[in-house]
């Protein structure tokens, strides 16, 4: 089984950005669109999409798709709780909590009317159980300790099984509250039936996590407040993935946020109207343009925009704090040095994690000759961490030098692509092929 479901990530990976996506949109919107995904063993989302008039799957960037098995019309998924590796920088992994050795969980996708059946295996230390977040289903399905289910005991398994019949963007997680700042949480996709109108050429979600974990650290403290790593799908900028689109395609973003703090969600350079949330598709007379779009806990919000203008667009949220990452790592065991900072003392501090990481460390941007005489400074001086080797992928490719210091923490871009450069990246990561879960892996 575990084989049979590394082929069907690796499969599902590759699924980020269709393989042949459409021609142009137009050509989609006229129907001839036909599944790009050819799945040989296992199914994933994918499987359902050939009708044209069905929904292309959602790509969840740094994380893979579940796949599932039939018996009879049912999809069978299984899921694993169990303690993950997460590398969220490139120079901090953590130990937290997920699903299938991935944080978050693996995306779960079907479609309006599946029957769906969850074999649910418990590797964690102590017992745990798993909620539908948003889906009307039987209440012994509901996943609640002690309330719909005897918890699930370290070493069991518990079968989960429900119709699904409703449309949207909806989560997995565990329902304890400790657990779910673990990363006990994964996307659960319901594809309409019919297609959304207008329909989308390119749907990505991202799940907004945060964590306190401590300088030379690695388990985040669930009870604390301070949240010091902010991430997108698991990892912090510039290691997130930017998501493609080409030039007059129209973008569909789900958001999901489970942590302690809401997020704005700012997108640069374009409008977007938001075309549903985590109860569903909202209907056309409610969407007006804005272009930040405030996630709350336990919420998703579904955005689509048209990608008008070419360029590497910011996807980020706008809470100051979470655009950044934890500095502190830079010393070890010490909070970053800025006071009484001189320009040899930032580079050296710079250059001490250089050694562990091996990037190229450009110079940060110039300061001020009285600049230590100024009240206030420095403020973002010495912050820069440009490291575009380290986060090099077929996505990154053309990106202007030195793009990785303006990226930090809870923060993706969007690159709206032409044509030609569109197909370009495509081939690229056709040709990374199977050393792409390099990137995804923990
Ligand atoms: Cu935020």
């Amino acid at each position: 089984m575990l084989g049979a479901g590394l082929l069907g990530l690796r499969e599902t990976l590759r699924a980020d950005t269709p393989a042949e996506p459409p021609q142009s949109p137009r050509q989609n919107e006229n129907g001839r669109h036909h599944s790009p995904y050819g799945n040989k063993g296992t199914h994933s989302a994918a499987e359902n999409t050939v009708g044209h008039e069905r929904a292309l799957p959602m790509a969840t960037p740094d994380l893979a798709d579940l796949p599932y098995e039939l018996d009879g019309g049912l999809k069978v998924f299984h899921l694993v709780a169990e303690p993950v590796k997460r590398k969220i920088a490139p120079f901090k992994t953590i130990d937290a909590w997920g699903y299938n050795g991935s944080c978050p969980g693996p995306t779960i996708q079907v479609q309006q009317g599946d029957r769906v059946r969850v074999i649910f295996e418990n590797r964690l230390p102590e017992s745990t159980s798993l909620h539908w977040h948003g889906l009307e289903i039987p209440i012994e399905q509901d996943g609640v300790p002690y309330i719909s289910q005897k918890p699930v005991a370290p070493g069991e398994k518990y079968v989960y099984e429900f119709t699904v019949h409703q449309e949207g963007t909806f989560f997995y997680h565990a329902h304890s509250a400790m657990q779910e700042m673990m990363g006990l949480i994964g996307f659960f996709v319901a594809h309409p039936e019919i297609d959304y109108k207008p329909r989308v050429h390119h749907d990505y979600g991202l799940i907004l996590q945060e964590w306190a974990v401590l300088p030379s650290n690695t388990i985040p403290n669930t009870a604390s407040m301070e949240f010091n790593w902010l991430t997108f799908n698991g990892v912090s900028a510039p290691m997130t993935t930017p998501l493609l689109a080409r030039l007059g395609s129209r973008v569909r973003l789900r958001i999901l946020n489970l942590g302690m703090d809401h997020h704005p969600v700012h997108l640069h350079g374009h409008q977007f109207v938001i075309t549903g949330t985590e109860g569903g598709r909202a209907p056309e007379s409610t969407w007006y343009p804005m272009n930040t779009v405030l996630v709350g806990v336990a919420q998703a919000r579904v955005v689509e925009f048209e990608a008008k203008y070419p360029g590497a667009w910011m996807i980020h949220c706008h809470l100051p704090h979470h655009m950044m990452n934890s500095m502190m790592d830079l010393l070890r065991d010490r909070q970053i040095q800025t006071a009484d900072q001189t320009e040899e003392k930032a580079v050296g501090q710079m250059m001490s994690l250089a050694k562990s990481v091996p990037f190229e460390h450009v110079h940060p941007s110039p300061v001020a000759a009285n600049a230590g005489k100024v009240p206030g400074f420095p403020q973002d001086a010495f912050m820069e961490m440009g490291m575009d080797e380290v986060v090099e992928k077929p996505e990154t490719y053309g990106l202007p030098k030195n793009w990785s210091a303006g990226m930090m923490g809870m923060m993706t871009m969007v690159r709206v692509l032409p044509e030609k450069e569109y197909e370009d990246i495509i081939a690229r990561k056709k040709a990374a092929g199977g050393q792409m879960e390099h990137h995804h892996e923990s």
